[in-house]
């Protein structure tokens, strides 16, 4: 399986580069993609639709200000969303947090800190870990190379 992430501005690429790094440390196939939820409504709408059947175990959305990509991923799809949240603007990141995580019963976003590409990276590594042995030993290797 791979991974999507997914940003709402080319603008964000800077906070979600880590995601990708991290997913390459861990042999995690995935694709990046500039989208935005309310530019491009319709390439989301079919993305995340197509998930699923086009191989993908969880998506990672990052975006500022009034993030609604990651809600709007998971309100089509029923496979994991990462939400990253980023400091964008005024509000500093404050807002897309708000906006990311305050999700309606039934249409969960998992969402990471401010600005986390790295830990979404992680947690979707995590996922994928599951059924999958090679990233469980990358994900233990790493553990012990900084509690050691
Ligand atoms: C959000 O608004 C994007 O995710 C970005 O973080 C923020 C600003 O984007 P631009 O209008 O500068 O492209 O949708």
């Amino acid at each position: 399986m791979k991974i999507a992430i997914l940003m709402g501005s080319d603008k964000d690429m800077n906070v979600m580069q880590p995601a990708s790094d991290v997913l390459t440390d861990m042999g995690v196939e995935h694709e990046v993609h500039v989208m935005s939820a309310h530019r491009n409504p319709e390439a989301v709408s079919s993305f995340a639709r197509a998930a699923r059947d086009n191989g993908f175990g969880a998506i990672i959305c990052g975006a500022g200000k009034a993030a609604h990509l990651a809600g709007a991923v998971a309100a089509l799809t029923t496979i994991p969303v990462i939400g990253v949240p980023i400091a964008a603007g005024a509000l500093k990141g404050i807002d897309a947090l708000y906006a990311t995580v305050q999700m309606p019963t039934g249409i969960p976003v998992a969402t990471v800190a401010i600005d986390s590409a790295a830990n979404a990276a992680y947690l979707a590594a995590s996922i994928l870990s599951l059924h999958d042995e090679a990233v469980a030993g990358r994900l233990a290797t790493y553990r012990q190379s900084w509690t050691s």
